[in-house]
């Protein structure tokens, strides 16, 4: 199975060799590894073999690995060459005039190699500079024929190859993955007639209505231009002067300060294509759109104490998250849903649909599901696939058109442009990661790092010489929508842009009590970074405009009197059709309520009860989780039986915000052990203080109670989150794994926190 694996993902067959198995990584001088002989030792994605779960991954390789095999590289095996494939002697010492003596200019392997350094990086993104990719594919449940012709909907099942980035957006390139941010979710589908990207957010509604706007909320809302600071965050002066004085802002304000602003992981959280779109059909009929990407896992998030303490102790959170998921054959995915609608209905909505501010409550249109995707596969390098990936909303195929929405023809504009200074000209569709892997024929000729050589002397149309080809695809081909139009050329918006609140309300009403209560706090923590009193009272009087309670309940947290509502800039305010809707609380998405890839601590050390740590272990592995044992330090212990076993991690490297749930050990020893370690009662607090699940086991009561984590909440009930147990049998084993399933367990918390 192994061999039949390697031929049919030949590129890479020998990245093996990178682990140093078999002597790979010290070859004797001048000697060839043999590198089929080690094929099926590798862990690395493209073959789908898995040394952390053990088995082959369910799905085969995503179908993107065709066209990209054509310059996939790999030196196993293979000689030293320059880049001109010049084969290089001796690689340690630049060329010189005696041992002492100067370098010498010809010395053109040095001159080449330093040379290439030192051009070896690109701009990074304006924005979203921070993200991470991966490839898989979207498999259509049904054939969608009736109301587009776009390719990926044609046939049932049909099947379209997808790469896939997420990313932050205020941060740099080298930026914490756990800020408190919008994180982008865009999708390249590589179509059979050309490629679409639906590059969306985990959003669904923007802080502004037009493109005239973005460069103001970049340069609010990035570091400050004077000294650079903060990084990654939005906490501060500039970014809540401009909001506040934007109140167009403030519904998307309500969504970031809320806790999708943290997500868990990236596999936890929902995508949106923001803007209303257009789907076409064969007989040019055309009906609005919006796309909706829910994730299997449900939609989970962080706390933001936690979210701090994972921005120190591993920056690269939700890349790691994403990239060990798919190397253990835990695909991540998604379904598409679209809410479909037509010209005459959005007309007779209280808000307009071309306003990215607003969406459309569910309970007007419902969201119905239309396919799947699932990412399979890492990329074999970040910069040539994660980095240099263009996304344009301006790639559309025929069937998705656009809206008039002010916002998204800036965007239009601003995706293609930005690619000519970050990744060098205008050729940027031929790098291997952006092609389309439908054909390529045009007229364009030349520019900087042209790769095509086209043969002939015709680059014009029309032409003879050519036979006329490229010929024009008529109605096979992209047709722009014909959207009848009649108009005066102004600068301005439409009346319905000026009411700013009434989904900001929705948004906020629909909330549980604990995720309110999270609103507030985020609210409280990002106005106390501001330094200028005014611009909080500000920020607080449009606050005053969504709900009177929110309102004061942050300006007691900043110590703030009573505020006045901002005047609003419309007189009649439209009614809302809905005033709460289910699908805008995070809890309505729980997702298929397993714990599969959940990251869960098993404490451990010397003394500890080794049956018991194997029947927690083997249950929790079984039901998907990943169990992970942490020591005092890493490397050997030996159990209460005298079995000699190994730490995984230490409670110094793996502090317990990285984990989603612990497990306390059973056996005097190791407990008492723990006891004495603050870091150990700092890790319990932790779990605690996050509100995830804690098992504890026979004596490790002691290490509960010691951290201050009362088994009972604050109305003298049981804490589901906490499951006691003598000895791990079915019942607390089952407890503990439906506790985990929850997720978060918020009875537990208060505001300040008890413990
Ligand atoms: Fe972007 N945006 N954006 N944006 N955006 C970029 O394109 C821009 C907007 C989004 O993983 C840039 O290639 C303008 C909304 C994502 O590579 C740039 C406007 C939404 C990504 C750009 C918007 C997004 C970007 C920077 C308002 C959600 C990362 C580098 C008119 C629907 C894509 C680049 C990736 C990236 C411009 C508003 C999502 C400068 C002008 C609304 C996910 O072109």
């Amino acid at each position: 199975e192994v061999q039949a694996t390697a031929a049919a993902f030949p590129h890479n067959a020998n990245k093996a060799t990178e682990y140093g198995r078999e002597g790979a990584l010290d070859p004797p001088e001048g000697a060839h590894v043999d590198v089929q002989s080690l094929v099926g030792a590798s862990t690395l994605s493209e073959s789908q073999v898995s040394a952390k779960a053990g088995a082959r991954a369910a799905s085969g390789a995503s179908p993107t690995t065709e066209p990209l095999d054509r310059v996939r590289v790999d030196a196993g095996g293979e000689r030293l060459t320059t880049n001109q494939g010049v084969p290089v002697a001796q690689n340690q010492d630049s060329l010189k005039a005696g041992l002492r003596g100067p370098a010498l200019l010809k010395d053109f392997i040095l001159r080449e190699k330093l040379t290439h350094f030192d051009h070896e990086r690109i701009p990074e993104r304006i924005v979203h500079a921070r993200g991470s990719g991966a490839h898989g594919y979207f498999e259509c449940y049904r054939s969608l024929r009736k109301i587009t012709r776009a390719a990926p909907f044609q046939q049932d099942g049909k099947i379209t190859p997808v790469f896939v980035r997420f990313s932050t957006v205020q941060g740099a390139r080298g930026s914490k993955d756990t800020a408190r941010d919008v994180r982008g979710f865009a999708v390249k589908f590589y179509t059979d007639e050309g490629n679409w990207d639906l590059v969306g957010n985990n959003i669904p509604v923007f802080f502004i209505q037009d493109a005239m706007k973005f460069p103001d909320l970049v340069h609010a809302v990035k570091p400050e231009p004077h000294h650079g600071m903060p990084q990654a965050a939005s906490a501060h002066d500039t970014f809540w002067d401009f909001v506040s004085l934007m109140p167009e802002s403030t519904h998307m304000l309500m969504w970031v300060m809320s806790d999708r602003g943290i997500p868990r992981s990236f596999r936890m959280m929902q995508g949106f294509g923001v803007h209303t779109f257009r789907f076409v059909n064969e007989a040019g009929e055309s009906r609005l759109v919006k796309f909706h990407w829910t994730p299997r896992l449900g939609t989970h998030s962080l706390v933001w104490d936690e979210a701090v303490k994972i921005s120190g102790a591993d920056p690269d959170y939700h890349r790691r998250d994403l990239w060990e998921a798919i190397e253990a054959g835990e695909f991540p995915e998604w379904e598409l849903g679209v809410q479909v609608f037509t010209d005459e209905q959005a007309n007779k909505f209280s808000f307009d649909v071309l306003d990215a501010t607003k969406i459309v409550p569910e309970e007007l249109v419902p969201v119905e599901p239309i396919g799947r995707m699932v990412l399979n596969r890492n990329p074999d390098n970040f910069f040539a696939e994660t980095e240099q990936v263009a996304y344009c909303t301006a790639h559309v195929v025929p069937g998705i058109d656009f809206t008039n929405d002010p916002l998204l023809a800036g965007r239009i504009h601003s995706y293609v442009d930005t690619q000519l200074s970050r990744l060098g000209g205008p050729n940027f569709h031929e790098i291997p990661i952006n092609a389309p892997i439908a054909p390529v024929h045009n007229n364009q000729r030349d520019g900087m790092h042209r790769q095509a050589i086209h043969r002939g002397r015709v680059a014009y149309e029309p032409n003879s010489l050519g036979g006329g080809c490229p010929f024009q695809a008529g109605a096979a081909g992209f047709v722009a929508f014909p959207e009848p139009l009649r108009a005066e050329e102004l600068r301005g918006r439409p009346e319905k842009f000026a009411e700013h609140f009434n989904q900001a309300t929705l948004f906020y009403s629909s909330q549980s009590d604990t995720e309110k209560a999270h609103i507030a706090a985020a609210f409280r923590f990002e106005l106390s970074k501001v330094t200028v009193p005014a611009i909080r009272e500000r920020m607080l009087s449009q606050l005053m405009n969504v709900s009177a309670d929110l309102a004061t309940e942050v300006a007691n947290g900043l110590g703030i009197g009573e505020v006045e509502p901002a005047p609003l800039a419309i007189e009649r305010v439209p009614r809302p059709e809905v005033k709460e809707s289910g699908a805008l609380s995070l809890l309505s998405h729980p997702g298929d309520g397993g714990i599969r890839t959940r990251k869960v601590a098993l404490l451990v050390g010397d003394g500890v009860n080794g049956a018991a740590l194997a029947a927690v272990h083997a249950a929790l592995k079984g039901a998907g989780a990943m169990p992970r044992l942490v020591g005092q330090r890493v490397g050997p212990f030996t159990t209460r039986e005298g079995r000699a076993m190994e730490a995984e991690a230490s409670l110094e490297n793996e502090p317990g915000p990285l984990f989603d749930a612990v497990v306390l050990p059973e056996g005097e020893e190791v407990v008492q052990a723990l006891i004495g370690d603050g870091r150990a009662i700092e890790f319990v607090k932790e779990q605690y203080r996050h509100c995830k699940p804690i098992l504890a086991i026979g004596a490790s009561s002691a290490l509960l109670q010691a951290a201050g984590a009362s088994p009972e909440l604050p109305d003298g009930s049981e804490d589901p989150g906490i499951v006691q147990a003598d000895r791990p049998d079915d019942d607390s084993i089952a407890a503990f794994v439906d506790a985990l399933s929850h997720h978060r367990h918020w009875e537990r918390e208060t505001d300040p926190p008890g413990v």
